[in-house]
């Protein structure tokens, strides 16, 4: 007997390490721009849009820019991003992640992809693993971004399981508040200070055995 039916996976930092590309192209934009950017102002772009990110950039420096000027630096950004994913391989996915996915197939319970990127399905095509996934979000359809809950909604609707019945997993802040908002259990990936409003954290998926036991009874 299930006591969840539906497994709702973030993508960048869970299924796969492609935080450490996002870093590195909004480095090398700010570099060339001569704007601060570290590792720590990156950890609150995790899970947050493309023009939300550059906003949150832009405010710390200090900087404004117009609309238009913003959207030329999104889209450079995101030609040196997918320059970076262009060269994925399922080679890339998080260690446990197949595992994982197998299993769940195994238990039939439903799984879906709610990532705040508009990459998504090109990563997830290039990880061999797109087909595996009953129901992936257009993050372009979205109106609201992580930490709102409306991304894991629109998954779980999709899925047709009630958000009780779903876990969320997420390597963002921001992404575990929406799952929490959504009603769901929520599994954070990475480290229990930053991800401190998770039902459970875990240092990536390879603990299979511990995940699945959350889903029975
Ligand atoms: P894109 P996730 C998020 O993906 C990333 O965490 C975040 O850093 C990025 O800005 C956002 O996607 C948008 O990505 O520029 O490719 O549309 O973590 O929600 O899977
Ligand atoms: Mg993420």
């Amino acid at each position: 007997m299930l006591k969840y039916e539906g497994m709702i996976f973030d993508l960048d930092g869970v299924l796969t390490d492609t935080a450490r590309f996002h870093y590195m192209a909004w480095k090398r934009l700010c570099d060339e721009m001569g704007m601060r950017f570290d590792q720590t102002l990156n950890e609150r772009l995790k899970g947050i849009g493309r023009m939300d990110s550059l906003n949150i950039i832009l405010s710390e420096n200090k900087s404004d820019l117009t609309d238009e000027e913003k959207l030329i630096l999104t889209e450079r950004k995101n030609r040196y991003y997918q320059e970076m994913i262009s060269r994925i391989t399922p080679d890339d996915l998080m260690p446990g992640a197949f595992e994982l996915i197998q299993k769940l197939k195994e238990l039939g319970v439903k799984k879906a992809v709610a990532s705040a990127s508009r990459n998504a399905a090109t990563v997830l095509k290039r990880l061999g693993i797109i087909d595996r996934f009953d129901y992936i979000v257009d993050a372009s359809a979205i109106k609201n971004g992580k930490p709102d809950p409306e991304i894991f909604l629109n998954a779980s609707q999709n899925l047709w399981i009630p958000p009780e019945r779903c876990i969320g997993v997420e390597d963002s802040e921001a992404g575990i508040e929406a799952i929490k908002r959504a009603g769901m259990y929520a599994i954070g990936i990475g480290a229990p200070a930053v991800l401190c409003k998770a039902d459970l954290v875990l240092k990536d998926l390879t603990d299979t055995d511990r995940i699945i036991s959350l889903l029975l009874r």
